[in-house]
């Protein structure tokens, strides 16, 4: 059975880091959305782990940034924001009554938001938040396991993941002004709608593609790509820098 790990809304998440200026942010209404988004997991087959908020970490509910799981391992990140490592430690735990565990460490620095994986690659950005020490050392533990890892650029958005998503295993969708197309040589590239910044994508196990609510124009390309295509509402998470993807942590 396909697992899923998110992490509960703390009353504290108004203090969430943002890029820009700071906005107001409604805990009740993310908790609304992340309820519904935790709902449309378990409609699609995930084994549900709730791992509980901590008031010290207003980011916790992205908790793709602490994790990186593979094909039976996972890396715990080290997280670019230093008010975010203590976010690692609770995820940490309940991934090693899994799995091996394997750690970035200092002076590595590496957000799970950076890091997609598609097939037996991985691309990693190279961000505010992830470091060419952190890149070395994933790719190190990563390489172990037969796969390779190439560091991609990242521009205007906060995470690699934020402007390129798998969609299948040969396909990405990619804005184009937010990392260089020709990192990825060899796959197909569905460009992002220019003017939906917004329109970040999560696949699911069963092939299917969520996207966020608020898309539509990502919604119509997609569907006339063929793809099978649900929604949901995360403007509470959008509006603190986060993707569709960075609620959960998805593995078999
Ligand atoms: C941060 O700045 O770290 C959070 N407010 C947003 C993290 C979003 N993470 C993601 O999309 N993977």
């Amino acid at each position: 059975m396909p697992r899923a790990f998110v992490r509960e809304v703390p009353d504290s998440f108004v203090e969430a880091l943002t890029m820009g200026d700071r906005p107001v942010l409604d805990v009740a209404r993310a908790r609304e959305q992340h309820a519904a988004y935790r709902q449309m997991l378990l409609d699609a087959g995930y084994e549900l782990t709730v791992i509980p908020a901590d008031e010290n970490c207003p980011d916790c509910p992205f908790i793709e940034d602490t994790a990186v799981v593979l094909d039976g391992f996972a890396i715990i990140t080290r997280p670019g924001a230093e008010e975010r490592r203590p976010e690692t430690g609770p995820v940490a735990e309940s991934l090693a009554e899994l799995m091996p565990v394997h750690h970035i460490t200092e002076p590595g620095t590496v957000d799970g938001g950076d890091v997609m994986r598609v097939g037996k690659d991985v691309f990693i950005g190279r961000s505010a938040r992830t470091n060419d020490a952190g890149i070395a050392q994933f790719a190190e533990i990563a390489s172990q396991y037969g796969f390779r890892v190439i560091a991609a650029p990242v521009a205007k958005v906060l995470h690699l993941k934020s402007g390129v998503v798998p969609l299948d295993d040969e396909t990405l969708l990619i804005a184009t002004d937010c990392t260089d197309p020709a990192t990825f040589v060899g796959y197909r590239l569905i460009e992002k709608p220019p003017s939906e910044k917004s329109g970040s994508a999560l696949r699911l196990h069963d092939g299917r593609i969520v996207v966020t609510a608020n898309s539509p124009m990502t919604i119509g390309t997609l569907q006339g790509a063929g793809y099978d295509v649900s929604w949901t509402d995360t403007t509470e998470f959008q509006k603190a820098d986060g993707g569709l993807t960075c609620l959960s942590l998805l593995f078999d």
